[in-house]
């Protein structure tokens, strides 16, 4: 790349910028002091904790953009080939701590900070998380920023900054209510706009179809609106080493005023226009594995996929390459079907824009794209109806339909059957026609994969059996893994310092190295300290809670946590029957063998999900009742945390005994917290689901409480015809359990309240909670045995951490280099 300013290049290269690791406590202060006086304009009479904060963040802002521009040199240099991670969600959690940490300066910072009488933990407390996401799925794209920085994958994550992220939760009453989330409200020092870094999306109009001179074909799009997106740039840094940079899309209007409108005298209609424009990067869509159809979500999909293709081929041009082989220098990773409208534009910009032929355009595109399947819900799997795609984008229609066509004639070629034919096409035409965006990303796509080994064996065997069927060697598997540094070494940081005292820092970059500790899991006196380690950690957090939630729980007992996504799959219900048996047992005074317990909820529902708010709703009333029962309340203690957050999740894991997995088999596609949970020494109790299986393998199935029908029982279950009535009726503990749910005691004499998740139950129960009841129960037995036992807890808590090397991101991302993108990494320091 050049520059236009040759001493400015020569300033640059003679004076390559000194790292950003390792700084001294007084270069630290200075630069702390410098963004507070003048960064900020503050003096100490009136600075406030969040202008310590942002002082702070400032300063360190620079350390990061250092190694940032470190990095891009060496990128250049190397030409190598790069990756465009597209996702329309990121959870990145704070971003102070972690950058502190991937600096190794967290101990110099406080010391500095120490000086000036402030403390590093206070201010770390300020910071507001940009909550971009929903769950998982926006907590991994964030891991795996981490893990791309850290491995030296030359590589951006582009996006949609929301002026609203996910809603803040609150309890009213023991039901969920809903906050808007203002995480912009007091600025937001991590990242920089690029006002020259913007493009134009167009959306609506109409095509014209013309034969130029050469009797070749020319479309032209005449869109009636357009829309301009800016860029906001958020620098991620990677383990002593490289950076990375978060793209997000913030859209605004490119005319501010309608003048005809505005000379009329109709100035609210003038503004309507910006306004509306503007709407489409307010707000994340709360919906959690349930999508709506919304035109506003279809917009925000095609906005922010046309900001990134073109500023992608920006780059590509800009280093004064073809288009012909843009695939041998790009890879974009589709972060399931949500930007899959990619594939469609990058055909639209190759062929109507570069005038390249459809064949070659094609070949191009095919070869750039991937694709992540996320979900096997049929809820979940997105498709846009061809009447609302045709109004919003009425070019990328006709592409679908011509890529469809091609598809379909090659399908009929290798003799397809037409019932293959027509589940295979992306259009589906029963009913109103809708366009299927997994199979568009798929055709589209030169890979394909699962997010754990069981939920890729499905995708093949069920979603998307004709397509693997066509091209086997299309599909493959990369398990989910976690940013092991945010989720280990900055939220455990006692575990932490226990782990490199024994064994050195090597974990921090290769998470298998934890297996030397192996020799560590008989010896008793570090079992000691590991169990010291934990119950400062539970009191931290029985802390937190009390100050939350006015609840006090007693951090001797058993920490028993259900954290994530409210949703029947997940079976947040199922966790509550287990609550109510207990409370039955210690009523009817058969309650000797239970160990003192305390279970701890959290997790949002989406505001439309009747029955996952009803559940909250649940949780709280028997919170309520056990709570304030002086019979039980000294053995049984249930809390609903609210606001499930990364902020909260890095206090929560370090404190749990045990990690509830319980999703019925066959629905969660892999799970994260159930990796996070291990990592921090939670035994799991669970199912074959997702990325259990493989937990399960690695730890050693002594060390993990397993319960429940497989996936392969779930499907016999089902065809045989499933009658949930008969298991209550023949379950008496399981029959007085139910009973409970609708006798008013719950509920101050409302029979009503709960009768819906009891119908539900007993009526369909579509995700088998009576069917494993009993299987649960006794493996609960099981957890409550063993905890009697705390010498081997512990050692089944320390061979659950020491093997679980294979679910650091830095394992899933080198999968996707090797498997995927075929890139080499190189590392900076
Ligand atoms: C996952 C989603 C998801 N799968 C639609 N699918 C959304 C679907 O806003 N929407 O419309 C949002 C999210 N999220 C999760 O992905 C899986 O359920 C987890 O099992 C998995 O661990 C995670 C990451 O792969």
């Amino acid at each position: 790349m050049k520059t236009q300013n040759k001493n400015i290049e020569d300033y640059f290269t003679s004076s390559k910028p000194g790292s950003g690791l390792d700084l001294s406590k007084e270069e630290i202060k200075k630069s702390f002091l410098e963004k507070l006086f003048y960064g900020l304009g503050r003096i100490p009479t009136v600075a406030t904790d969040n202008d310590y904060y942002s002082a702070l963040a400032l300063a360190v802002r620079d350390w990061v953009f250092r190694q940032y521009v470190r990095s891009l040199e060496e990128y250049a240099e190397q030409d190598s080939r790069g990756v465009a991670y597209l996702s329309a969600e990121y959870l990145p959690g704070p971003h102070l701590g972690n950058n502190l940490l991937n600096l190794s300066i967290t101990k110099t910072t406080r010391e500095a900070l120490a000086d000036l009488d402030l403390d590093l933990d206070k201010i770390l407390e300020q910071e507001v998380e940009p909550g971009l996401g929903n769950g998982g799925l926006g907590r991994l794209a964030s891991c795996y920023l981490d893990s791309m920085a850290t491995l030296g994958v030359p590589s951006i994550g582009y996006g949609i900054r929301y002026e609203f992220g996910i809603f803040n939760q609150t309890l009213k009453d023991g039901w969920q209510a809903e906050v808007t989330d203002k995480w912009l409200h007091y600025g937001n020092p991590w990242e920089v706009v690029r006002p020259e870094i913007a493009f134009e999306v167009k959306f609506g109009g109409y095509t014209e179809h013309k034969y130029d001179s050469n009797n070749k074909l020319q479309v032209n799009w005449i869109p009636d609106s357009e829309i301009r997106g800016t860029a906001y740039d958020t620098p991620i840094l990677g383990y002593r080493s490289n950076g990375i940079i978060m793209r997000l899309w913030s859209a605004e209007a490119i005319e501010s005023f309608d003048f005809a409108a505005y000379n009329m005298g109709d100035y609210y209609r003038a503004v309507e226009k910006k306004m509306r424009s503007e709407n489409i990067t307010k707000v994340l869509y709360p919906n959690d594995e349930n999508l709506s159809g919304k035109e506003l979500r279809l917009k925000q999909q095609y906005f922010f996929v046309s900001c990134s293709l073109q500023d992608i081929i920006r780059l590509h041009l800009l280093q004064g390459r073809e288009l012909e082989n843009f695939h041998e220098k790009f890879n974009i990773q589709l972060n399931d079907t949500h930007p899959s409208i990619a594939v469609a534009e990058l055909m639209r910009i190759l062929v109507d824009i570069h005038q390249m032929e459809w064949d070659e355009a094609w070949h191009v595109t095919r070869h750039t794209f991937a694709y992540t399947n996320h979900t096997l819900l049929p809820e979940a799997l997105e498709k846009w109806s061809v009447n609302l795609l045709g109004r919003l984008l009425p070019r990328h229609l006709e592409i679908i339909y011509e890529i469809n066509s091609r598809f379909l004639n090659e399908l009929r070629k290798q003799n397809f059957s037409t019932e293959q034919i027509s589940r295979m096409s992306l259009i589906d035409d029963r009913g109103e026609p809708s366009i299927r965006m997994a199979h568009l990303a798929t055709v589209g796509s030169h890979k394909v994969n699962g997010v754990s080994a069981l939920h890729s064996r499905l995708l093949k065997s069920m979603v998307l059996q004709d397509f693997a069927e066509l091209w086997p060697e299309k599909f493959t598997n990369v398990t989910n893994g976690v940013a092991h540094r945010r989720f280990l070494a900055l939220s455990n940081p006692g575990l932490a310092d226990l782990i490199t005292r024994k064994i050195g820092k090597e974990w921090l970059t290769d998470l298998s190295a934890l297996r030397n500790l192996e020799k560590f899991a008989d010896d008793k006196s570090f079992q000691e300290e590991w169990r010291n380690i934990k119950f400062k950690n539970k009191e931290r957090l029985t802390a937190l809670i009390e100050e939350r939630t006015g609840v006090k729980l007693d951090p001797s007992m058993l920490f028993d946590i259900h954290v994530k996504r409210i949703h029947e799959y997940k079976r947040q219900h199922l966790k509550v029957l287990h609550i109510l048996s207990l409370y039955l047992r210690l009523k009817n005074g058969k309650g000797k063998d239970i160990s003192p317990t305390s279970f701890i909820f959290g997790g949002k529902a989406a505001p439309g999900y009747f029955m996952a708010k009803r559940i909250i709703k649940l949780i709280t009333a028997v919170a309520d009742l056990i709570n304030n029962d002086p019979e039980v309340n000294k053995k049984l203690k249930v809390v609903f945390l609210p606001n499930f957050s990364v902020k909260l999740a890095q206090q929560v894991y370090p404190a749990a005994d045990l990690s509830e997995q319980i999703s019925m088999a066959g629905k969660e596609a892999s799970g994260t917290g159930n990796m996070k949970f291990s990592l921090n020494g939670a035994l799991t109790i669970g199912t074959l689901d997702g990325a259990n299986v493989e937990i399960r393998e690695e730890v050693g199935e002594k060390n993990f409480f397993l319960f429940g029908l497989t996936t392969e029982e779930v499907q016999e279950t089902k065809k045989a015809g499933y009658h949930p009535y008969r298991i209550y009726e023949q379950n008496n503990d399981l029959r007085e359990v139910m009973d409970f749910l609708i006798s008013g005691k719950l509920s101050k004499g409302d029979k009503e309240l709960f009768r819906p998740i009891y119908d539900n139950l007993l009526q369909q129960d579509p995700y088998l909670l009576l069917k494993d009841y009993q299987s649960y129960i006794e493996a609960m037995d099981e957890v409550h045995k063993t905890w009697k036992d705390q010498n081997e807890w512990a050692k089944r808590s320390i061979l659950n951490v020491i093997n679980m090397g294979k679910f650091s991101s830095d394992r899933s991302i080198s999968d996707y280099c090797e498997d995927i993108w075929k890139v080499e990494t190189v590392k900076v320091v």
